[in-house]
């Protein structure tokens, strides 16, 4: 069977406008759905026991595909032409035809020349790990935002590897990047139709990024502001249903959520807060990913607390943990305060096994699903946001139920006494709020605490 023309069957000419579809470029070839796939991986030094291949697994099944089976090799290095080696390259194609597997997947991003060579030898499909990712995220994609940025992940991986898909047109004789064949005008064709659409994508993604900054800050100088981010799968979006009562898409597959969803969150106190639930994280993230995600993660980027979900009863947690700070360090929020929520508790066997989770994190353990620790969790946001702003008496005519009812909504009370006329609230307040309330007549502000 000859390579089969991947991605260059549905690129049209680029159109611009807001009345264009939104992903005009959807690789067929990259389609899993329904396929038997055959995994292949090399053990590289960070990841000795695997666990990727395993979430290698779970990303092909969420993508549709069924894992017929797997095939690893330990190495410390990948094959500059052939991924795995050569002898290994030869088990592979047996195992495909006798398991009659007609896609094969790799645990890496392969280069062009190895996903070139790979599929020349096993006469079929090969699909690297972000590609099964893009395709997982254009399956999902809802808002324009997040279709458009994925079109953009898409275009971007797909235009290096473009003189691949191009490889059947090639003469028998011509060879592979041989000039001036058929394919190589061709490729030049499509790349400039990519080029054009790219510059368009992120013209169209800058426009509505910056639109979108405005909102996030003018509801950031509004209200205080949290973020729930954490690997795939972590129970974020549960999560921010049990706290804020919303219905949300919550499904046990890898990133059923790519857009952000905010919603008001009533602290115990009063104290109200938006909380935002958005794209998950995954070791080995294709970096043009996190590039175009970067606006869908403008939430997180301006967010006052960071809830860190993690699966507890992950055995690889940890692991979640450490590749989910990585990402928030390439996003530069290391410094950002954070909380980290241990979920899924009911599920966990060992707690005491837990501890090393924590480091010296600030941590709360939940259950999304049965709610245990929802309380505690919500204490820890209202004690975040209290230690953070000065603590103040305020005095005011009882007759004014506007102030005290602002008071409940932006501060956090911690006592309320109605004395005749007069009402005395002792109350959590940020500072620009409390420099308006010193302004006001008839309301007399003592601080308590700075
Ligand atoms: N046992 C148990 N399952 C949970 C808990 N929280 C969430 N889940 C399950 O975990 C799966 C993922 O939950 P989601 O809330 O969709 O996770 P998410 O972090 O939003 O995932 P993505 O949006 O896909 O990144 C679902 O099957 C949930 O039912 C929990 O506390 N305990
Ligand atoms: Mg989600």
């Amino acid at each position: 069977m000859p390579s089969t023309p991947r991605d260059t069957d549905n690129i049209k000419a680029p159109r611009r406008g807001r009345g264009a579809p939104s992903v005009e470029f959807q690789p067929s070839g990259l389609r899993i759905e329904h396929e038997r796939v055959l995994l292949v991986s090399v053990l590289t030094p960070d990841d000795p026991d695997g666990s990727t291949v395993d979430e290698l697994e779970d990303l092909v099944r969420t993508a549709g595909g069924k894992v017929i089976g797997r095939m690893t090799q330990g190495s410390d290095r990948l094959h500059p032409v052939t991924y795995v080696g050569k002898g290994k390259l030869g088990e592979l194609k047996a195992a495909a035809e006798e398991l009659a597997v007609h896609l094969v997947v790799a645990n890496h991003d392969l280069s062009p020349k190895q996903a070139r060579s790979i599929e020349k030898t096993l006469e079929m499909r090969v699909l690297d790990r972000s590609e099964v990712i893009l395709d997982i995220f254009a399956r999902n994609a809802r808002s324009r935002q997040s279709k458009l940025q994925v079109e953009l992940a898409q275009l971007e991986y797909a235009r290096p590897r473009l003189k691949r898909l191009w490889t059947h047109l090639e003469g028998q004789d011509g060879g592979i990047g041989a000039r001036g064949g058929p394919g190589e005008k061709q490729i030049e064709i499509d790349r400039r139709i990519l080029d054009r659409r790219i510059r368009d994508l992120r013209a169209d993604l800058r426009e509505i990024a910056a639109r979108k900054d405005r909102e996030v800050e003018a509801r950031a100088r509004e209200f205080d502001t949290v973020a729930l981010v954490g690997y795939t799968n972590a129970g974020k979006s549960s999560l921010a249903g049990r706290l804020t009562g919303a219905d949300l898409l919550i499904a046990d597959r890898l990133f059923s959520t790519l857009d952000t969803r905010t919603r008001s969150w009533v602290l115990p106190g009063g104290h109200k807060v938006l909380l935002s639930d958005s794209v998950g994280f995954l070791r080995r993230l294709p970096h043009h990913l996190i590039a175009s995600f970067h606006a869908t993660l403008s939430e997180a980027a301006h967010a006052d607390l960071l809830l860190h979900v993690v699966d507890a009863s992950h055995p690889q947690a940890d692991r979640h943990v450490e590749a989910v700070e990585e990402v928030l360090a390439r996003l530069g929020l290391s410094e950002r305060p954070a909380i980290l929520v241990l979920n899924k508790m009911d599920r966990v066997r060992d707690p005491l096994a837990l501890t090393h989770l924590f480091g010296a994190r600030e941590s709360v353990r939940v259950s999304a699903r049965t709610g245990e620790g929802i309380e505690e969790l919500a204490a820890a946001a209202r004690r975040h946001f209290d230690l953070r702003r000065p603590f103040v008496r305020v005095t005011f005519p009882a007759a004014d139920g506007r102030l005290a009812a602002a008071l409940h909504r932006h501060g956090s009370v911690a006592g309320e006494i109605y004395e005749g006329e007069r009402v005395q609230i002792d109350v959590y307040l940020d500072r620009d709020r409390l420099a308006r309330l010193e302004r006001e007549p008839g309301v007399s502000v003592e601080i308590l605490r700075e």
